[in-house]
């Protein structure tokens, strides 16, 4: 069983699509173990996005991230990470397949409205900064026979 850390960015939040962000991803089949609305700080932000320090958009990435609320959430499910990031679209929205977020609702690569863990291993990682073991809930879905053979 996979997990993945999915963020609705503050575009996302500003723009009034949470519901609409979290409706696909609930809708998808995945099952939903955790989630929080809070304001990223500076610290969280570079730990989240480390891996591109070197990188000549992390400054813009950084404020982008910590410029508004976002939504935390991680959902769980067989092939979590692959499915969730289908259902995102490709980074860069403007050229994202029609029927994912990213190319339903978005532009451009700084306003790319959502974050999806990029391999299991991260989803894990991810989703260890963002919550306390204790903020996952353990709990049955009634429709699991129905999505799950
Ligand atoms: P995130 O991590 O936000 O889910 O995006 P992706 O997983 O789809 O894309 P990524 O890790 O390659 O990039 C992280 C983040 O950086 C922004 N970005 C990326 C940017 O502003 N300019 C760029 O040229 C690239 C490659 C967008 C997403």
């Amino acid at each position: 069983m996979e997990r993945t850390l999915i963020l609705v960015k503050p575009d996302g939040v500003q723009r009034g699509l949470m519901g609409e962000i979290i409706a696909r991803f609930e809708r998808r089949g995945l099952k939903l173990i955790g989630m929080k609305f809070m304001q990223m700080s500076q610290e969280l932000a570079e730990e989240h996005y480390g891996v591109h320090k070197e990188r000549p958009f992390y400054g813009a990435l950084v404020s982008y991230i910590t410029s508004g609320p976002i939504v935390a959430m991680v959902w769980e499910g067989n092939d979590a990470v692959a499915a969730a990031r289908g259902t995102i679209g490709a980074t860069k929205p403007s050229a994202a397949a029609p029927g994912s977020i990213r190319g339903d609702f978005g532009m451009e690569i700084g306003r790319n409205l959502v974050h999806g863990s990029d391999s299991p291993e991260n989803g894990i990682k991810e989703a260890s900064i963002f919550f306390n073991d204790d903020e996952l809930v353990d709990w049955n879905r009634a429709t699991e026979a129905w999505i799950v053979e």
